[in-house]
């Protein structure tokens, strides 16, 4: 069984190589042309035989179709390329649009243009496709009196980023090469997914790095305070090795579709400071932060809580790292 993932010198790209070369593929990973080493979370991987890091970007479509056509004897193919960063967006919305709207599409046209529907795909779809959108549970409401408000695969998009945008376009062009052209073409539409492998510049992990720098520092009196930007917004946190689990389900299953994949609760960026600063016996860690407007977004997402009903019943996903637990791991990476 031969894999090909997109991405993966990133967060879950690495994961899902690990994932699946435990489970005995061999992995066919692609790297683009950086001007430094963006190999740190694959390191352990260079030197396995079943392991094979190639080169392509998917803006450049003929070096998707030389991967494709080199390695024609794979079976599944995990697209999680993007310019993740939605902040970023704001500022490189053309790049954005370009690697995580229209580089899908280079992929999925390769895939029908080579006659390779043999290949099944996974597209890395997002939560912040939502946006501003939610569902309330009335049949909760008619229990105990509060509307409570979530996500599932069922709640309208309307997407808050240019980065949001660009995975809706993805998202949809998914669908029409399912249902077009008979693709086997399945949508994750997972939910923040966090952990040590974490860049440093998303919210948790810039968190739990300071932290560890912190500490490091010996709580050092003169150690530069920690700036962040909206500390009211909520987020449904899971462990990204947990999630990449449920990517390999989807592709496992007879018929493509488009799933969630959460943990159902949510929680704010405040909450997430609580358990984490908690976590190195500071209960009060006001002195350490300052809320810097530069890290505001022209537009926000208040609130995600999505809904994993489909993923449990169709695929058995659960996630197995709570809240607490996530926060307390990467705060004990980033401290030791
Ligand atoms: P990440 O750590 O930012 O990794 C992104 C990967 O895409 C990196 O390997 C990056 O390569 C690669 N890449 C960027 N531009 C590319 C291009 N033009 N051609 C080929 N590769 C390119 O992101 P992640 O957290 O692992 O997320 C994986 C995927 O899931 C992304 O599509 C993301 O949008 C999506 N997603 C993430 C979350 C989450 O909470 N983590 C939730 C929902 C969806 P370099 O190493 O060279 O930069
Ligand atoms: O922001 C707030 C910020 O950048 C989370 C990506 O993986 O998940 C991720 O997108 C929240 C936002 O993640 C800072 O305003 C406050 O409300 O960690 P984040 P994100 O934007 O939710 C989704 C599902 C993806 O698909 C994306 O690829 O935290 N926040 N202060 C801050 N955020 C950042 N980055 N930095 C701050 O200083």
């Amino acid at each position: 069984m031969k894999a090909i993932i997109t991405g993966t010198t990133g967060q879950d790209g690495s994961h899902l190589a690990d994932l699946l070369l435990e489970k005995g593929y061999k992995v066919v990973g692609t790297t683009r042309r950086v001007s430094v080493d963006n190999t740190e979370r694959i390191k352990h991987l260079l030197n396995n035989e079943n392991f094979e890091l190639v080169s392509a970007d998917i803006t450049d479509g003929s070096s998707v179709m030389n991967v494709l056509q080199k390695h024609d004897d794979a079976v599944e193919f995990y697209n999680l390329a993007a310019q993740s960063h939605v902040a970023e967006s704001f500022k490189q919305p053309g790049l954005t649009w370009d690697i995580t709207g229209k580089g899908v599409l280079n992929i999925l046209q390769t895939l029908i243009d080579l006659n390779m529907h043999h290949v099944k795909f996974y597209q890395a779809s997002s939560s912040e496709m939502f946006g501003a959108s939610f569902d309330t549970e009335e049949d909760i409401y008619k229990k105990i009196g509060t509307m409570e408000k979530y996500q599932d695969e069922n709640t309208k998009f309307l997407p808050q980023s240019p980065y949001a945008i660009a995975k809706c376009a993805a998202h949809y062009m998914t669908r029409l090469f399912r249902e077009g052209y008979g693709l086997h073409a399945s949508a994750g539409i997972l939910f923040n997914h966090e952990g040590p492998r974490r860049g440093e510049t998303f919210v948790t992990r810039k968190i739990t790095k300071w932290i560890g720098d912190f500490v490091k520092s010996g709580r050092s009196d003169n150690f530069p305070q920690l700036r962040l930007g909206n500390l009211e917004a909520f987020r449904d946190w899971g462990y990204a090795g947990d999630y990449v689990e449920g990517m390999w389900m989807m592709l496992q299953q007879d018929k493509a579709d488009d799933y969630v994949i959460c943990t159902g609760e949510t929680h704010t960026i405040r909450e997430f400071l609580d358990v984490a600063f908690k976590h190195v016996d500071i209960e009060d860690w006001s002195q350490h932060v300052v809320v810097d407007p530069k890290f505001y977004r022209p537009a926000e997402v208040d609130y995600l809580r999505g809904r994993n009903n489909k993923a449990k019943e169709k695929l058995g996903w659960t996630p197995k790292h709570s809240f607490q637990d996530l926060v307390k791991l990467m705060v004990d990476h980033d401290t030791k």
